[in-house]
């Protein structure tokens, strides 16, 4: 089976890319079954779609599958009806086929069939199926024209998963803007998360929390720094979510004096100061918080189920932990005009005092409780995403919105401090060329009209 990541939609994509982990773990369980494998990851190699064609037309695969999220789906299935020419069969997983179900195979028309939810436990049926000629109902998990789907639920504990198969991937080619030192990767050590927020699509994992021990974590992560690795950012959707666990595995990595420094994504409700003193004795360095925004009403529409002063004491146990911020706010949430955008700036900017922060709209992605309470009314941009058509819900009109956007990122990245820490970054980690790249695009960006 051959596994792809598309190249990117145009040469203005100024993303830095990580590895496309849930393609590794396919490939690892495929590999372990004894069944051929390969990934091409045409994104983080840079080529175009010239050179993307022309290494399909080489390889001329039985078995094609690649996944996506919604919001660049448009790229995913350009990259289907390439395929479709060079492959016999075509297939797509991940968020955006999960979310739509049968829908996707009516929107893109040149694939096969589709795969829902994780994909470890579906492939190998999957391609069994297909080398038997799709006879027959597909295995659960598939969703194919014209025939019955049954979903398919995980029955294998998560840590009998094989390990994501990072050694087919072009592993010098990931960049990571925060990694404090170069040697890049990505883990997940958990799946699922049990909150409800509202605008989140957890279609693949669920709201049921599916953890590995500490032992298995830290023996991965052994292996990584083996490997070379020594900045790894963990992926959990909360990584923090269960203190004891979080404990075991910072004494176990100080235990073993691995030389690995990390970033996790945690709730401002998961932590308090002497875990967060834990961790960054452990090797972490920056812990990523959904603050979503400054304002209570906001966040109750949300669905966050945390309060700003949660997040205030959050932000400054980190602080006082000796580890670096990162919010993720969402502006212009239905029932904010101009002054509650601004009110939520200066809450991650002067009151959290966060380190990082992505700004961003808020999106109706299909598979959210969002999605199927509005429409969506606008389509507003931010520079990490280029050029991607976001269905946004706001009360705003688009550009004043889109003028708000700009002016947040200006006001929090444009400050000698936040630039000096940037740029630090960008030479610890090594990435000073993609930085700049990314730099250059925000510029651009938030300085247009
Ligand atoms: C890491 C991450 C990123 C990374 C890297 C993504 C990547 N290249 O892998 C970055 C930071 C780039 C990113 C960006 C965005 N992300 Co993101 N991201 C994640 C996150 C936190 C983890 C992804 C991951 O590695 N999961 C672990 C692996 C094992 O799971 P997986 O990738 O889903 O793969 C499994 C299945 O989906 C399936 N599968 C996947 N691919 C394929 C292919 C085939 C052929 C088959 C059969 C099966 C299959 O099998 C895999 C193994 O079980 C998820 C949340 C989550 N919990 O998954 C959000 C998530 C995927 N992101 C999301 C979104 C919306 C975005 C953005 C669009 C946000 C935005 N700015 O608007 C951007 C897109 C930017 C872009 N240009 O691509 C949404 C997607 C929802 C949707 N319906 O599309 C998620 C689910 C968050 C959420 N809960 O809402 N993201
Ligand atoms: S946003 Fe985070 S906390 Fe909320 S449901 Fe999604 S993963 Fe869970």
């Amino acid at each position: 089976m051959l596994l792809v990541r598309p190249p990117r939609r145009d040469a203005r994509d100024a993303g830095l890319s990580v590895p496309p982990l849930g393609l590794a773990y396919l490939a690892g369980e495929l590999r372990r079954q004894g069944r051929p494998v390969e990934i091409l990851d045409a994104y983080a190699l840079g080529w175009g779609w010239e050179r993307f064609e022309q290494e399909l037309d080489r390889r001329r695969p039985e078995v094609l599958g690649l996944g996506t999220m919604t919001p660049v789906a448009d790229t995913a299935y350009r990259a289907v009806v390439v395929a479709r020419r060079y492959a016999q069969t075509v297939v797509l997983g991940g968020p955006h086929a999960t979310a739509l179900g049968h829908q996707v195979l009516e929107d893109c028309p040149e694939l096969d069939h589709a795969v829902a939810g994780e994909a470890e436990e579906t492939i190998g049926p999957y391609l069994d199926w297909v080398a038997g000629g799709c006879a027959g109902p597909p295995p659960a998990g598939v969703l194919a024209r014209g025939q019955p789907f049954v979903a398919h639920q995980p029955g294998r504990p998560i840590e009998a998963i094989a390990r994501p198969a990072r050694d087919l991937l072009p592993t010098g080619c990931y960049r990571y803007l925060m990694a404090t030192r170069p040697g890049f990767a990505t883990m997940l050590t958990s799946r699922g998360c049990p909150f409800r927020c509202s605008f989140c699509d957890k279609s693949v994992s669920g709201s049921t929390w599916r953890a590995r021990c500490a032992e298995d974590v830290v023996d991965e992560m052994q292996q990584l720094v083996d490997d070379g690795v020594r900045f790894v950012n963990l992926y959990d959707d909360n990584f923090t979510l269960h203190r004891k666990r979080v404990v075991a595995i910072c004494e176990a990595l100080i235990e073993r004096r691995l030389p690995l420094e990390w970033k996790c994504e945690g709730r401002v409700d998961g932590v308090d100061l002497e875990l967060l003193q834990l961790m960054r004795r452990a090797g972490c360095r920056v812990v990523a918080y959904g603050v979503e925004s400054g304002n209570a009403a906001t966040l109750e529409l949300l669905r966050k189920d945390v309060s700003l002063e949660r997040a205030r004491r959050a932000f400054a146990d980190t602080r006082a932990a000796g580890l670096r911020s990162l919010a993720y706010v969402i502006l212009g949430a239905p029932g904010e005009g101009a002054d509650e955008v601004r009110q939520s700036v200066a809450f991650v900017r002067d009151e959290l005092g966060a380190d990082y922060v992505q700004f961003s709209s808020l999106v109706a992605l299909p598979g959210t409780p969002l999605f199927e309470q509005h429409g969506a009314t606008a389509d507003v941009r931010n520079p990490l995403d280029g050029d991607l058509a976001r269905a946004t819900v706001t009360d705003l009109p688009a550009e004043e919105l889109d003028a708000l956007m700009k002016l947040a990122w200006r006001s929090f990245y444009l400050r000698p401090q936040a630039l000096r820490r940037l740029a630090g970054d960008a030479l610890a980690s090594g990435s000073w060329r993609e930085a700049a790249r990314l730099g250059t695009a925000m510029a651009r960006w938030t300085l247009s009209a």
